[in-house]
């Protein structure tokens, strides 16, 4: 993994290529300061607000398709409109940065939420498959993405910390290593794809259940088989990366196995890009998959 500096001046279609290839090759890129960063008057009031204790809630979430932000206590002793409004300006400005940056997946992603991490990462207690400190690729229950790429950007809004990232090998590698361990023989079985028929039927009719694919399965599988395992938490920390205050970063997360070690107050926001967008569909974990179980795994 390389850390790939943005040179906010030279964005071009050429060089949005050229990024696009260093996220493809599971690179980080930097930007030094975002003009979409909140001003400081918005990062202090964000500071200041506090999370849900409900455990329903990891982040306070601003959900762009409802204009709704979720997550922010009801005795969080700052205005719950000011926090939307201050996350919806970042989701906007991180869009429009990251639009120009990457015309390329622009045309074609699906814009998710934007969060505001507020409390201390080190040592935070949650559930082990909720943990963010320990090494993991992305993969959300809720929202499935049959192939789609994870494509986030972080901005580091503490105004002296820095956050702290380790990172762990490439992502085939890691398939190598783990994903027959981590069950990816099972979800192209006939009961798994039973499960998954029953799934959606229950979510047409009560909207609860998600639409999986054998892919999003074992993706939040892998999810939880990284968290869990202990050898590959002490033996396969690779990269240690520090993101300083103001700072962005930018990555696919879905290919990256990364934990945030320390580090308080973040935004960030997600897109979802189709897999038919890469400038190399071969390398996405979809097809790194498919090429390791022997089977088409975006099938339901
Ligand atoms: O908040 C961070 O820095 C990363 C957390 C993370 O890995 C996640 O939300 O999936
Ligand atoms: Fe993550």
């Amino acid at each position: 993994m390389q850390i790939v500096k943005i040179d906010p001046n030279a964005l071009s279609e050429e060089y949005g290529e050229k990024m696009c290839e260093s996220l493809e090759q599971g690179n980080i890129l930097v930007l030094s300061a975002g003009i979409f960063n909140p001003t400081d008057q918005d990062c202090a009031l964000l500071r200041s607000s506090k999370q849900s204790a409900s455990s329903a809630f990891k982040n306070i979430a601003y959900k762009p398709h409802i204009n709704r932000t979720t997550g922010v206590s009801a005795d969080a002793g700052v205005d719950a409109t000011e926090v939307h409004r201050i996350l919806a300006a970042y989701s906007t400005g991180a869009i429009d940065f990251l639009s120009r940056l990457l015309p390329q997946y622009a045309k074609s992603w699906k814009v998710d939420y934007a969060t505001f991490r507020p409390l201390e990462e080190q040592g935070r207690d949650l559930p082990l498959n909720r943990r963010n400190d320990l090494m993991h690729v992305d993969a959300f229950p809720t929202r499935p993405t049959h192939g789609g790429r994870i494509l986030r950007l972080f901005t580091n809004i503490h105004p002296e910390k820095d956050r702290v990232w380790v990172t762990s090998y490439p992502f085939e590698e890691l398939v190598k290593r783990y994903a027959k361990e981590a069950g990816l023989d099972e979800v192209t079985t006939a009961p798994a794809a039973l499960k998954r028929s029953v799934g959606r039927i229950v979510r047409m009719v009560s909207r609860k259940d998600s639409d999986r694919t054998a892919y999003d399965e074992f993706m939040i599988r892998f999810h939880t088989f990284l968290k869990s395992n202990e050898e590959f938490q002490k033996k396969g920390q690779v990269d240690l990366s520090h993101f300083k205050p103001g700072e962005t970063w930018i990555s696919f997360t879905d290919a990256i196995a990364h934990a945030v070690k320390a580090g308080q107050y973040a935004v960030e926001q997600t897109c979802i890009v189709p897999r038919e967008a890469m400038l190399h569909p071969d390398l996405a974990p979809l097809a790194v998959l498919e090429r390791a179980a022997g089977k088409p795994l975006a099938t339901r």
